[in-house]
């Protein structure tokens, strides 16, 4: 099937959606600072699953490979914010919005996976534009805090390393490293509220070097 169908055909629509989710956030996110207000958005990327990391997704949920258009994480955005008060607002933000319709919610931070994966998930209903008119696209959103994002990363990078199998001493050993990312996020949160409730301006001066991303 792979060689048969046309791939590109099929995974442009998730193209354009990525592409056209990324750039509306861009936007939302250099509107607050325009604004002078709290940003929750550190930086914001996503991907398109290639054909072969399709057959591998099918391959590992025992899905029949003919079944690569249920896959609701073909297309995926993820945002990065600094606290866990922000990945809640930027949910609040993609609520409210009429042009992201929300269809599941997986809250991997209120409840962690066993790996240690901790992160907030959403699909998402978002409409890419074909020449035969509108098309709804699932979208997987990811947002997690820069420290959730950097155990998932080693994490991830650990299973193409051990090609899946992690040695049981370091899954539990990321077990404790994600315990600890953990802490940090609920330290930094209490930081940053008792800074804010002692009148600081805690953003702003975390804002103040706006960096750029050559991409
Ligand atoms: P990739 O390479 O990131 O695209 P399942 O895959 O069946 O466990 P499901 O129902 O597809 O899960 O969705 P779920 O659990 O919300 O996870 C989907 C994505 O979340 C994964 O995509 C990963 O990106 C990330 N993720 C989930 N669990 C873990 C984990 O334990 N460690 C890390 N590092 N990431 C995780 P893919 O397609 O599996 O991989």
């Amino acid at each position: 099937m792979e060689n048969t169908m046309n791939w590109a055909l099929f995974l442009q629509p998730y193209e354009f959606a990525v592409d056209n989710f990324l750039l509306k956030f861009q936007f939302l996110k250099n509107q607050y600072n325009l604004k002078g207000l709290k940003n929750p958005i550190v930086d914001i990327t996503g991907r398109v699953k290639t054909p072969s990391s399709i057959m591998e997704k099918l391959d590992r949920l025992n899905m029949p490979r003919s079944d690569y258009k249920e896959l609701t994480d073909i297309g995926g955005v993820r945002i990065t914010c600094k606290f866990i008060q922000d990945v809640y607002d930027i949910y609040e933000l993609i609520k409210s919005r009429k042009d992201i319709q929300i269809v599941l919610v997986k809250d991997y931070i209120k409840y962690p996976k066993p790996s240690g994966y901790r992160s907030f998930h959403l699909i998402v209903k978002y409409s890419a534009e074909t020449i035969d008119g509108q098309m709804p696209i699932y979208l997987e959103v990811q947002i997690r805090t820069l420290a959730m994002h950097l155990w998932a990363s080693i994490e991830h990078s650990l299973k193409y390393k051990y090609y899946s199998n992690i040695p049981t001493s370091i899954k539990e050993r990321l077990k404790e490293t994600s315990k600890i990312a953990n802490s940090l996020d609920i330290e930094m949160d209490k930081i940053k509220s008792d800074i804010i409730s002692a009148g600081d301006e805690l953003d702003r001066a975390i804002d103040e070097h706006n960096w750029k991303r050559l991409s």
